[in-house]
């Protein structure tokens, strides 16, 4: 969204495996400890959607909203759902594939109770930890891909035959879609629109779109990519296992 809107920022990045977002000094900016947080002229920022929203109000030049009114109602219509439901499930796979792992390296069994003991909201405390230790087989990891499987479907069909999600301007379920659709893609679940063309179509057009951007690593570091994969090829037979259960 800040390279869309060709501003100029400073990157604080957050450790979330050390758990830099339990330290006060952030809890203060993002009392849910969680990022992204974004602060504009002393104002404080948080939550995806209310941040491109805001920074779709304040710097409105080039404009990311469609403006006939049913593309704009269905542009929100996708946000909202990757925002309540898209992120929790690409939450839980992404933590039963690649981060559970990642957190039993760095931490003993005490420091992970007390870093489950240190989430705030409740229900992602729950989540957290039922997918920290019951992976791919907790319940709510084949509900995550029965829940990805219909968003893909709903985005599929609004785009049709758009260049963009809503229409012919890249608009903020664009900019909102890209990072989960990368990531679906990332641990091993493409598969999900193997048989709907468009999203691979529209997803190339995004990466070829954020490239023009000169940001550098702009999808995560080629170490990070190479960890992931690692992952994924390890729990390559539980991930076909849910596949086949869930679709
Ligand atoms: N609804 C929030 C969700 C933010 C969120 O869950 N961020 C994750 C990273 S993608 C996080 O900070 N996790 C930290 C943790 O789980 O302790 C938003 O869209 O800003």
């Amino acid at each position: 969204m800040l390279s869309e809107k060709q501003l100029q920022w400073q990157e604080i990045k957050l450790n979330l495996r050390k758990g830099d977002q339990f330290k006060p000094e952030y809890l203060k900016l993002n009392p849910k400890a969680v990022v992204p947080t974004l602060i504009h002229d002393d104002k404080v920022l948080r939550e995806s959607t209310v941040i491109i929203n805001y920074l779709e109000d304040v710097f409105n030049e080039p404009s990311l909203l469609p403006v006939v009114a049913y593309p704009r109602a269905m542009m929100n219509l996708l946000i909202k759902s990757f925002d309540e439901e898209v992120h929790p499930s690409v939450g839980i796979l992404s933590y039963a594939i690649v981060l559970r792992h990642q957190m039993n390296e760095l931490n003993s069994p005490e420091q992970m109770q007390e870093h489950f003991a240190r989430i705030v909201d409740p229900m992602r405390r729950q989540r957290q930890q039922n997918t920290h230790y019951e992976g791919l087989e907790a319940p709510a990891a084949a509900q995550a891909v029965s829940t990805l499987n219909k968003v893909i479907s709903l985005l599929h069909e609004l785009k049709g035959e758009n260049p963009w999600l809503c229409g012919d301007i890249f608009s903020l379920a664009d900019a909102s879609a890209a990072p989960y659709v990368m990531r679906i893609r990332n641990i091993g679940l493409g598969v999900l629109w193997d048989d709907k063309p468009g999203v691979d179509e529209w997803l190339e057009r995004v990466i070829e779109r954020i490239n023009t951007y000169e940001l550098e690593d702009p999808w995560g570091s080629d170490s990070f990519h190479a960890m992931v994969a690692e992952h994924v090829n390890r729990s390559q037979a539980e991930i076909e296992k849910l596949l086949k259960e869930r679709l």
